[in-house]
């Protein structure tokens, strides 16, 4: 697939935007500045960005406990996200979700469920939505290796299969749930062999690089979109940090991480890019510059709102009737 420079530097420019917030979240959390806790998802950003850049702004997503990248590549505002974090009442979920649950349905992206596997039903139910009133929207749920092991999984993605829902069932397997590698939830060599058993097409590719993902995903958002059903979308690929903030990875073997941090996908992408002439690393440098200060600037702006006011503490918990 031909790409202009400016795709392809706008591909890295989204990882990246996601690479150095993270980064900067990690330092807030450990300054005890963000409440609760964090699962980052450094050297997953190729999956975020390379579905997300498939699917258009009334496509919805569904995400996990791991839900950062997912909404800043969907669109989620860089302030309300932070402000999310924050647990300030300009954020997203205005201060009440937190962490594991941002979220804009303005673009595309429902509050994240940090229930394993809570997503997959629900992006069946927006796709069986979508399909009931005709609209030619697609619905994504991305979930986690350690989901096939919830029955939920099996359920909701056969009945996308049968009824032909238009939604991609996108698995991030980084090889662990928590502490436990995949290979202990499946006989499967991949999980992209479960479709076998819903009759859809199942694939697995390189998730640490961004354009076999979009490739992939608009293959898929195609065939949703003109009513062909789902399809499975294994992405391999490696978190390069803990679990979340607390974990020190001695599960994971030693050779095993430094080979995946070779791999990592911003770090790979920004090769290719300098090998096909595509930039110099001087205009990476800056590009990383420029998006350091953006983030510096809205972690000013949200650490300088107010929190939710207490008044309101039972506000949203129920659906609340429209005004008309
Ligand atoms: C139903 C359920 N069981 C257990 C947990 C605790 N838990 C949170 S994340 C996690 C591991 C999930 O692994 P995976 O699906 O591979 O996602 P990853 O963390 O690797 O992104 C577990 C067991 C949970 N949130 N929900
Ligand atoms: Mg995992």
């Amino acid at each position: 697939m031909p790409y202009s420079t400016a795709d392809l530097l706008e591909f890295h420019r989204r990882m990246l935007l996601i690479r150095k917030v993270e980064e900067r979240l990690s330092q807030l959390f450990l300054e005890g500045t963000i409440p609760g806790t964090l699962h980052q998802s450094l050297g997953q950003e190729a999956v975020a960005v390379g579905v997300c850049s498939a699917l258009r702004e009334t496509d919805v997503i569904t995400s996990t406990h791991r839900p950062h990248g997912h909404a800043l590549a969907k669109g989620v505002s860089l302030p309300s996200f932070i402000a999310e974090l924050l647990g300030k009442s300009s954020g997203c979920c205005k201060g009440r979700g937190g962490s594991m649950h941002v979220g804009d349905i303005t673009k595309g992206m429902l509050p994240s469920i940090a229930i394993v596997g809570g997503g997959i039903p629900i992006a069946t139910g927006v796709a069986l939505a979508f399909k009931r009133r005709r609209e030619d929207h697609v619905a994504v749920s991305f979930s986690g290796d350690g989901s096939v092991a919830e029955g939920i999984f099996h359920e909701a993605v056969n009945m996308g299969a049968i009824w032909d829902l238009p939604v991609l069932y996108v698995i991030e397997n980084n090889r662990y749930a928590a502490s436990t590698h995949y290979s202990r939830n499946t006989k499967l060599e991949q999980l992209s062999g479960l479709s076998a058993a819903y009759g859809i097409p199942g694939v697995t590719i390189d998730g640490n690089d961004v354009l076999e993902v979009y490739e992939t995903a608009q293959t898929a958002v195609e065939r949703a979109r003109a009513g062909q059903g789902p399809t499975i979308i294994e992405a391999m690929t490696y978190r390069i940090t803990g679990h979340n903030r607390r974990d020190p990875c001695n599960y994971m073997p030693e050779d095993e991480r430094d080979q995946a941090l070779e791999q990592e996908p911003v770090k790979r992408f920004e090769e290719v890019l300098l090998r096909d002439g595509h930039a110099e690393a001087s205009l990476l440098a800056a590009m990383q510059t420029e998006l350091e200060s953006e983030i510096e600037a809205v972690i000013e702006t949200a650490l300088a709102a107010p929190a939710p006011d207490p008044e309101e503490a039972f506000r949203y918990v129920y659906a609340e009737p429209v005004e008309s």
